[in-house]
């Protein structure tokens, strides 16, 4: 509302008007993109996740590119680039709408993040765009770049602008930076003030700040006395911070003004010249943005209890155990489906009431609100075991297709999570609830609703729930699915089934774009899990429970079910309590259920090898090449772990183009625990930016992924058996494919990364074994001797120069499982 009224204010006329993107990860907003007209704005929001890298900044600097190793800046910066995908963000937008324009901007070290961003697009050897494409405007940001040779103003589309006693664009400068803190690290006081300012160790900085001069890249713009007096600083800054002005004494509180937003810099709003960017194809941009963004930018990890992921790995579990002779996830589902139901009776209940209509029919109501948890329980009730032998089990394969999971596990897991996640409560707003009744029982307020009702109000009328943003869901996720908000809102007052509005609105993303679908899917599962999450936080003070772990909703489910309903509540509230803590105890059943399950997840290209790729782990012989049409599970026993029940999981190809092939793999989106992604190997990265981005995506949630580089051994690279060299041929190799993934935000290093790279060959060959076929039995058998002794060359080949085998993957593996389950148990 407030952006609406503030470009409404600068005149930009209404079709130019659309809703901000907004990224958040852990609660934090970290990008905002919008666009008026063709200008696209990317604010980059202050992380304070980057405070450490001002600390280490001036020691601690990679380059920002790898083709330029003399190019660098704060590996904070280029770390955080990275990680949020500016620069596959902005190239994206410039390939989708060839008239747009980018501004990347932000505060401080947001704005350094900014410059950071535009210097990697346009470094980028793909970048043909044009210079006018892009600008990086900064606000009191620190330099960025330190470059040898550097001509700061080689590049004018990079603007800074700074106030002149703001301290920040001083930091990191020696010889300046020196002198102006000296006085105030006389003073240990001053420096404990100024490091609290700075967010940062102050002494640090002073201790690490090397020979290295950054430069201050591009157009300076200096603010003088209330703004008035603009000046373009253009090549030294030395000069202004050796000045009067700048060597001010000052307070703490001073230091902190001049470097503010509120304070300073949003003045400069008042610097507006008017001209308002019009254009016709403001929509048409505004739905490029909206893809690129879900497509780039990073999101937010989904965490693994959150509801709806829980129950769509319930479902996928009674799938695989069921298959494997085991039904009890599968029946504790149904006893979890009856209880819904007598929930949903009661809901229903008060519906009639507050029609106050006789012949309403409550139980036909609730029957159809419950029909796709039916449809989807008599489904898997058909699953046959596998044969009685050990031995075949262990070799045989399935699939989640349409006689199990179906297409509407992700909408079922969500539409629940919404049912258990509306506060039908009566408690503090009197009749709420009745006005409120049908949508609530419906399950159809929620994500969609809140959209469609004008949402906060509706919602904040149960007291209890705030509106969760997300860029699709949250903006218009009408626009991106296909449905109209007419038919969404139509769906409440219809009778729309709200469960289909999801499964229309899956779908249609699905079959515009991979992962709009996947990030559809993303921001309404947090979304829904968000609003479960408070409805028992609600409950558990409404029973004077203490809340202690509000983001936690595992802890309110235990101390609710361990009660009875409080009786301060009124009697028809205490009905509603009753018939949802047997939901709520087999959710907890659920989850101990599945504590021992863990889905791994093989991905990557068509015929990259990821079915032989399993094979070989379950030591399975090669047969000649099928491609993998649905995602096919098998057992895997590690080696350490014996309680950990592991399924593999054989997805067919992400590039396949059939939106058959992909729906399903987009239904298992979020049950996977650790992931494996398959690259071709080849001696240097190509142009990867569509898999890399799929891999995030379809890892979201994992605690570990391996990325393979696979079928080292089809490549020839005339390995030695005996290499001369002392370092192994594959090790440079693997440092460009290294530095590759980390430009593109999948990070390799750091602290407890999640991810981890190799260069294998599982099979050591694309030969396939030989073939019994009957005849002479001793030539067969040389045959196979022949065979074994020219893989175990090829893989004696293979690990001396650094790639990795079969075994060295089991161990990955087995150790992953291992920490998995370990981390669950001691939650
Ligand atoms: N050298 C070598 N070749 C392999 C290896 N794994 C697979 N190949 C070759 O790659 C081909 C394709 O392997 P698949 O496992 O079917 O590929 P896929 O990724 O499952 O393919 P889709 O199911 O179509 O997505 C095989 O037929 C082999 O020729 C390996 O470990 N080493
Ligand atoms: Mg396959």
């Amino acid at each position: 509302q407030k952006y609406g009224d503030i470009l409404n204010n600068l005149g930009v006329k209404k079709d130019c008007r659309h809703p901000p993107y907004i990224t958040y990860i852990k609660e934090q907003i970290r990008v905002i993109a919008a666009n008026i007209g063709n200008v696209v704005f990317i604010c980059v929001a202050n992380p304070s996740t980057l405070i450490q890298s001002i600390s280490d900044a001036p020691k601690d600097m990679i380059s920002i590119v790898n083709t330029a190793l003399d190019e660098i800046s704060p590996s904070g910066y280029v770390w955080y680039t990275n990680y949020l995908g500016l620069a596959p963000l902005a190239r994206t937008i410039l390939m989708g709408a060839n008239d747009a324009k980018i501004i990347l901007c932000g505060h401080s070290t947001g704005g350094a993040v900014a410059h950071v961003a535009h210097y990697s697009l346009i470094s980028n050897r793909d970048y043909n765009f044009g210079n006018d494409k892009v600008i990086s405007v900064a606000f009191g940001s620190t330099p960025f770049l330190w470059k040898s040779n550097c001509d700061t103003l080689e590049n004018k589309q990079f603007v800074t602008y700074f106030d002149d006693q703001d301290i920040v664009p001083a930091l990191f400068l020696p010889s300046i930076a020196k002198a102006q803190a000296s006085r105030y690290c006389e003073n240990s006081n001053r420096v404990a003030e100024l490091s609290k300012f700075v967010g940062a160790n102050f002494h640090n900085i002073m201790a690490h700040i090397s020979e290295q001069e950054f430069k201050h890249y591009g157009v300076w713009i200096k603010l003088t006395k209330g703004l008035f007096g603009l000046e373009r600083n253009q090549t030294d800054l030395s000069d202004h911070f050796r000045s009067e002005v700048f060597n001010t004494e000052r307070t703490i509180q001073d230091i902190s003004n001049k470097h503010s937003m509120a304070n300073v810099y949003r003045k400069l709003k008042t610097f507006f010249n008017g001209q308002v960017p019009t254009s016709q194809n403001s929509a048409t941009l505004n739905f490029c943005l909206r893809e690129a963004t879900a497509k780039c930018l990073a999101t937010d990890e989904l965490g693994p209890k959150i509801l709806p992921c829980l129950l769509n790995t319930a479902i996928a579990g009674a799938v695989v155990t069921k298959r494997f002779g085991d039904n009890t996830i599968f029946n504790t589902l149904v006893k979890f489906k009856n209880d819904c139901f007598l929930y949903r009776l009661s809901l229903h209940d008060n519906v009639k009431c507050s029609k106050n209509d006789k012949s309403y029919d409550t139980t036909k109501n609730a029957e159809e609100d419950s029909a796709p948890w039916v449809e989807m329980l008599d489904r898997l009730s058909k699953i046959k075991p596998e044969g009685e032998n050990t031995n075949d089990i262990m070799d045989s394969s399935d699939e989640f297709n349409h006689t199990n999971i179906s297409t509407n596990m992700n909408s079922l897991a969500i539409h629940t999570a919404i049912l258990l996640g509306l506060n039908h409560y009566d408690g503090e707003k009197g009749t709420t609830i009745l006005k409120y009744a049908y949508p609530v029982a419906m399950g159809v307020v929620g994500v969609f609703g809140v959209i469609v009702t004008g949402g906060a109000g509706l919602v904040a009328g149960f007291g209890t729930y705030a509106v969760c943003t997300g860029g699709f869901v949250a903006a218009d996720a009408a626009i991106i699915s296909g449905i109209s908000l007419g038919f969404a809102g139509a769906s409440i007052f219809s009778g729309c089934e709200a469960y289909q509005a999801f499964s229309q609105a899956f779908r249609g993303a699905d079959q515009d774009h991979f992962d709009l679908g996947i990030q559809v899917r993303l921001e309404s599962y947090q979304e829904a899990s968000d609003h479960y999450t408070r409805h028992l936080e609600y409950k558990a003070k409404s029973a004077n429970i203490k809340v202690t772990e509000p983001k936690d909703a595992t802890v309110n489910e235990m101390s609710i079910i361990a009660i009875d309903a409080p009786v301060s509540l009124s009697k028809n509230s205490r009905k509603l309590w009753n018939r949802f803590v047997p939901i709520l105890r087999g959710i907890v059943e659920l989850r101990k259920l599945c504590k021992n399950l863990v889905f791994i997840v093989v991905n990557g290209n068509q015929g990259v090898g990821k079915s032989w790729f399993i094979q070989s782990l379950r030591k399975v012989e090669h047969g000649s090449r099928v491609s993998t049409d649905y995602p096919s599970f098998y057992p895997y026993s590690p080696h350490q772990n014996t309680d950990a029940q592991v399924y593999i999981i054989d997805l067919p190809g992400s590039d396949s183009v059939s939106d058959k092939l992909r729906q399903y793999v987009k239904e298992l989106f979020g049950i996977g625990s650790i992931g494996i992604n398959l690259f071709q190997f080849d001696t240097r990265p190509q142009q990867l930016d569509r898999e890399m981005l799929a891999m995030r995506n379809m890892f979201n949630g994992c605690s570990d992924v391996l990325i393979c580089l696979n079928k080292v051994m089809s490549v020839p690279l005339n390995m030695k058996r005996e290499p001369d060299n002392s370092q192994p041929l594959l090790s440079p190799i693997l440092e460009k494919w290294t530095d590759y993934f980390e430009q593109n935000g999948v990070m390799l290093s750091g602290k407890n990364p999640k991810y981890h790279l190799m260069a294998i060959d599982m099979a050591g060959t694309n030969e396939l074994p030989p073939f019994d076929d009957g005849g002479d039995e001793e030539e067969y058998q040389q045959e196979c001797v022949v065979f074994e002794r020219k893989v175990k060359r090829n893989l004696d080949i293979l690990t001396v120069n650094g790639g990795k085998s079969r075994q060295d993957v089991v161990n990955w593996i087995d150790e992953k499982v291992k920490l998995l389950i370990k981390s669950r148990t001691m939650n």
